[in-house]
């Protein structure tokens, strides 16, 4: 087999960069381990932010989105006995939408079919050959067994924090950094109404909670808990009892209303950042190169503004001009930083670490954030995302 990008990975970063690129007259394959099915079900990001929502209405995928996203125009920040809303729109006119990673993977799973992109789904031993050649390939087993070889100009590794393709980057030429907290999520997926109009971000001396949604029937929610937490510790009712306390039910005549729990799982949190984003023609794209702490809503967004550069750099080098592909590691990079940080400072101030001295700290920089125009304006500005090519 040949084509001109081998993508490996069909999850956003890699599907919404065969998109691109065929907007552009650039022909893709892409290959992934796991069925269609599964991919489309993984219960992940739920916010978009308004560079996102712009792209993808831009290039046609938009339209879904429109009708059955929840503009959203900030969040609250609370801790006992305060809650706060931040309004983004009011702080730097741009907001954000709740429209679940589920939706744009099945808007793009759509709109690749429909365009007859060739996705090659259940593959296994995928590996990566000759990237620093201008004729580099990818070998893998496809769905029947059958040894496969794709042929390319370029390979773009969009296979997410297990995949293979960050560590196809020779160990001498690459750096890493990782920093694994101390804590884990435990999310869940109710179907009830959610009891909030916009996201609760709740500081508790119990640990952090978070009150996120789906829909106007689907409720996300989500509770700090230690790294070693075993699921079935966790019954229903513990869950919502501990939901309860966190997010302040009976405050200010504030209700949580409790339903069926439909998912339940433990995530843990990581940042890791790997540089360079490029390695002669191999690219890297989204959790390939990079994982955020989901707090800042930040790990999809950055897949989607990788690819908004990735792909034009692309195209352009395939026509003969490197300039933008030799640019797209340190361009794509600067803002892996920035929202490194921002999920960084977000998951700290919110989350309880045991330290007395590390709350109380925590406690003055949110009442600053919500009470100073400058403190709210820079969590709004990073929240609501910067300007793609920032
Ligand atoms: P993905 O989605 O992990 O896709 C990578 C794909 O590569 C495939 N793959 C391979 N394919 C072929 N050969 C191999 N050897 C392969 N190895 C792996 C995988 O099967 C997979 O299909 O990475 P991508 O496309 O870069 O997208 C990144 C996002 O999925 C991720 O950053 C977000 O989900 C993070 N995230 C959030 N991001 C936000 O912007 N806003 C949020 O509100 C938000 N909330 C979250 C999140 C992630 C979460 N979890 C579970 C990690 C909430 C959670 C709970
Ligand atoms: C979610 O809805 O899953 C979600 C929202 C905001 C976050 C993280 C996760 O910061």
């Amino acid at each position: 087999m040949r084509t001109q990008v081998a993508i490996i990975g069909a999850g956003p970063s890699g599907l919404l960069l065969s998109h691109l690129l065929a907007a552009d007259g650039v022909e893709s394959v892409v290959v992934e381990t796991r069925t269609e099915e599964y991919v489309a079900g993984r219960i992940r990001a739920g916010i978009l932010e308004q560079s996102t929502v712009d792209l993808l209405r831009e290039v046609g995928l938009g339209d879904r989105l429109d009708r059955e996203g929840d503009p959203h125009r900030g969040i609250y920040l609370q801790w006992p006995e305060e809650r706060h809303h931040l309004d983004f729109v009011d702080l730097t006119g741009r907001s954000v939408f709740v429209y679940g990673q589920t939706e744009v993977q099945k808007d793009l799973v759509a709109a690749r079919t429909a365009a007859g992109q060739e996705v090659h789904y259940g593959v296994s031993d995928t590996a990566l050959h000759d990237l620093d050649t201008d004729r580099p390939s990818v070998t893998f087993t496809d769905e029947h067994g059958v040894q496969q070889r794709l042929e390319a100009d370029v390979v773009v590794g969009c296979d997410g924090s297990f995949g293979p393709s960050r560590e196809a980057v020779p160990a001498a030429l690459r750096r890493t950094w990782e920093k694994t907290y101390p804590y884990s999520w435990l999310g869940i997926l109710a179907d009830v109404a959610p009891s909030t109009d916009e996201l609760i971000y709740a500081w508790h001396p119990d640990g952090f909670a978070m009150h996120s949604m789906r829909s106007a029937t689907v409720s996300r929610l989500y509770l700090q808990v230690p790294n070693d937490t075993k699921i079935d510790d966790w019954s229903d009712d513990r869950i919502w009892d501990a939901l309860a306390t966190r997010l302040g039910h009976g405050q200010d005549g504030w209700q949580l209303t409790p339903g069926p729990v439909t998912d339940k799982s433990v995530l843990p949190m990581r940042s890791f950042v790997q540089q360079p984003m490029r390695h002669g023609r191999l690219f890297l794209a989204g959790d390939a190169a990079h994982i955020v702490p989901p707090t800042g809503a930040k790990g999809l967004n950055l897949a989607v503004a990788d690819v908004a550069l990735l792909a034009p750099a692309l195209t352009a080098l395939l026509k003969g001009d490197a300039a933008l592909a030799d640019s797209y590691s340190d361009a794509a990079l600067r803002r892996v930083w920035r929202c490194t940080h921002f999920s960084w400072w977000m998951t700290t101030m919110l989350h309880a670490s045991g330290d007395p001295f590390d709350e109380q700290l925590q406690l003055a920089q949110l009442r600053w954030v919500t009470s100073s125009e400058a403190g709210a304006t820079g969590l709004a500005e990073n929240y609501a995302g910067l300007p793609i090519g920032f």
